[in-house]
């Protein structure tokens, strides 16, 4: 660990760059306009970051590691860094803190900061009042500015990513053929959506050895931490962009030309299917997500992967990512506190320990505790979906998705979780909210044909909790979602039903409701 100090022969004072710890790239703005002669970078492991949700162990080593081997680097690349450790027994407990801390021995006049992801921590610097100016600078590791979604969302009545996603293709140049999307289409959805079978081959993640930095983390947060949820061992993320890369590599080369097929299916024990689990390190700064892209692009163009994988990979990071991170700063501050739906139930307890009888649900939350991982459908339409159903508050929801996943940041976490899955923004996101019976899931995955719930049957004590739960829902909300013109089928098979058949949905779901 290095002190500050400030250089001998400096003839004017230098700034300090405050590194977060999510912004671990080299190319970050604070850093491309930094002076290594003169300006000192200040990274600081605070309790306050590492507790602001009860966040997974796993989660807290892989940042902790990935911010020391960044800061290794920096060193190593000639700058004048203080590194403050979780433990040092002068650490304040908070980045302003840290600041101030470091504002008393090194003179400087200004403060350079790349824009925090959160809007929390934004506000904590921009309402700080110590002895330097701060200077923020837009992150452009981002393709979309502030500026530029604002005026995109400007007078639209809905605002639906696909449309914003074809705008960030004509940015970027990224499969398209002059001024029309490589193959005629914009989008080949249609195409992906197969279930998997158990006797596919399935490419695993690549896997890195802890080095000692790694080693030294993890007794740090077992000791620090050693009842957050999770299991923090054996810990196999990529902690340094070299090993970003070589994961990237692993995906292109083993996974992508199966992503889109497969990106919609579940299977049991087998947690990451095509998927890339890359969101991570995407997310932290290691890779940069228009890199990402071109390289799935190039494996399309050599004939590695075909057209509907790697466009559906593309439009999650260049368009759904994107446009997460737009909404959030467009409704924040208030977004994590919506609740359109009213729903007021706490939090099943099983959520934090896996223990429940429906196979899906222990599946994908045992999964999230020894992974911090778990794919998009299973978050959207397992474990979101039953939150949903079962009318849980959705800012428990949120900050359980905040907490629990290693890529899980409030910028791109919250309108997933507030908007896409909860519906609690009232459908800023979403046409309609993501409900689904046992049906779905059945089709998706093999989870019903080990689980004591028998998916068939709609009511009783056997039933699938999602199908009298989805009815429940639909006619507890019915006031607010029946106007909706993708729900007015549901609503009139519901209102086809028998009297008795209604009565024993509800009564089914009422006994769900008082079991959790
Ligand atoms: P892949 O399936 O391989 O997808 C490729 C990449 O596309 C991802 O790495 C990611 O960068 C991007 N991507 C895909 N879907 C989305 C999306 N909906 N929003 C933003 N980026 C997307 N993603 C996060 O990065 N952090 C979160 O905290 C987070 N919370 C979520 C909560 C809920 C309820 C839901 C439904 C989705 C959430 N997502 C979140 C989106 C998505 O589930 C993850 O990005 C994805 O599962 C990460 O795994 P992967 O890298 O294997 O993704
Ligand atoms: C997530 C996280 C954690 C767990 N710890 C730290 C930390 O100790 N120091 C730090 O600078 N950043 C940490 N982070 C990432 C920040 O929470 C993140 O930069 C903000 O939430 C903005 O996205
Ligand atoms: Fe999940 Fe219902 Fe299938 Fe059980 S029967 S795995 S609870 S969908």
């Amino acid at each position: 660990m290095t002190n500050l100090t400030t250089p001998q022969d400096s003839r004017e004072p230098g700034r300090i760059i405050l590194i977060l710890g999510d912004q671990l790239s080299h190319d970050l703005p604070s850093l491309q306009i930094g002076d290594p002669q003169k300006d000192c970078l200040l990274m600081a492991e605070v309790a306050e970051e590492a507790s602001y949700v009860p966040h997974h162990k796993k989660k807290l080593a892989f940042v902790f590691s990935a911010m020391r081997h960044f800061a290794d680097e920096l060193t190593a690349a000639g700058w004048n860094l203080q590194y403050v450790r979780l433990n040092d027994p002068d650490n304040s407990g908070s980045l302003i803190g840290e600041l101030d801390r470091a504002l008393e021995q090194f003179t400087a006049t200004e403060v350079l900061v790349t824009e925090p992801g959160e809007y929390r921590l934004r506000e904590a610097l921009n309402t700080w009042s110590g002895p330097a100016r701060i200077t923020m600078l837009d992150d452009s590791r981002f393709l979309a500015s502030h500026d530029m979604f604002r005026s995109w969302a400007e007078g639209r009545k809905q605002l639906r990513m696909e449309y914003f996603y074809r705008d960030m293709r004509r940015k970027t140049g990224l499969l398209m053929q002059g001024d029309a999307p490589e193959g005629g289409k914009w989008n080949y959805d249609s195409e992906n959506r197969k279930p998997a079978q158990n006797d596919m081959f399935m490419p695993k993640p690549l896997r890195c050895d802890p080095d000692r930095i790694t080693q030294d983390v993890l007794e740090l947060v077992e000791h620090r931490f050693p009842s957050n949820f999770g299991r923090l061992t054996p810990f196999w993320f990529a902690v340094t962009r070299a090993a970003a890369l070589k994961a990237l590599d692993h995906f292109i080369d083993a996974a992508l030309p199966l992503f889109g097929d497969y990106q919609d299916a579940m299977l049991d024990g087998e947690p990451f299917l095509y998927h890339s689990l890359l969101s991570q390190y995407i997310n932290i700064g290691l890779l940069n997500p228009l890199e990402v892209c071109r390289r799935a692009e190039r494996a399309y163009y050599e004939g590695h992967a075909p057209l509907n994988a790697v466009e559906g990979f593309i439009r999650q990071i260049i368009g759904w990512r994107e446009y997460m991170r737009g909404i959030y700063w467009l409704k924040m501050p208030g977004y994590t506190s919506e609740n359109a739906l009213g729903a007021g139930r706490d939090l099943p307890e099983f959520y934090w320990s896996g223990e429940t009888k429906m196979a899906c649900m222990a599946a994908a939350i045992t999964q999230t505790r020894d992974e911090a991982y778990a794919h998009h459908i299973q978050r959207l339409m397992v474990t979101g979906n039953f939150a949903m159903l079962a009318g849980i508050d959705p800012h428990q929801v949120h900050e359980w998705y905040l907490a629990v996943y290693a890529d899980a940041y409030e910028w791109v976490e919250a309108p997933n979780v507030i908007g896409m899955s909860q519906f609690a923004d009232g459908g800023l996101l979403g046409s309609k909210p993501y409900a689904a019976s046992g049906n779905y899931i059945n089709k998706m995955s093999n989870y019903c044909t080990t689980c004591t719930y028998d998916v068939k049957q709609k009511t009783g004590p056997k039933a699938c909790p999602f199908n009298p739960l989805y009815w429940d829902f639909l006619i507890r909300n019915r006031e607010k979602l029946s106007k909706n013109p993708r729900l007015m089928q549901p609503y009139r098979t519901w209102d086809r039903m028998s009297a008795e058949k209604q009565q024993e949905y509800l009564i089914s779901a009422e006994k769900v409701l008082n079991s959790l």
